[in-house]
């Protein structure tokens, strides 16, 4: 069994910081569940533009508010503590923060550790140049 507590969490390298959000990682590869998951705070006012070609992503926010765009079809859903989106298409969107936002992440296949975005708003596959 794993048990891991966020805020001794959030002092280790299993926090990832990056513009306009931070990361901590709970769960990744090398715990062998076949997914990671990330409890990940979005920063007040950030514009993010994401496209998980390698990774399907599910997002459930816990606290805050904010929006996703659709980057394909210009639709935008209001996020609020409650909502859960999942990119089942590895869907390019944009995600704005209105407040701070608290979101649970699960990531498949699992990141690794240190992952930040590339300019084309992916995560590399393991072994893939970053
Ligand atoms: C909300 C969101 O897109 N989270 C992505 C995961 C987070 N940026 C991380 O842990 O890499």
């Amino acid at each position: 069994m794993i048990v891991r507590d966020l805020a001794e969490a959030r002092k280790t390298r299993r926090l990832v910081e990056a513009e306009g959000w931070n990361s901590v990682r709970l769960l990744l590869k090398s715990d062998g569940m076949g997914y990671s998951f990330h409890i990940t705070t979005i920063h007040p006012g950030a514009e993010l533009h994401f496209e998980y070609k390698n990774h399907l992503e599910c997002v459930y926010c816990i606290e805050g508010n904010g929006s996703i765009e659709d980057s394909t079809t210009g639709e935008v859903h209001p996020i609020r503590p409650g909502v859960m989106y999942a990119l089942d298409r590895h869907d390019a969107h944009v995600l704005r923060a209105e407040t701070s936002m608290t979101m649970a992440c699960v990531f498949n296949p699992p990141v690794t550790g240190r992952e930040v975005h590339r300019p084309d708003g992916s995560y590399a596959l393991e072994g893939e140049a970053v």
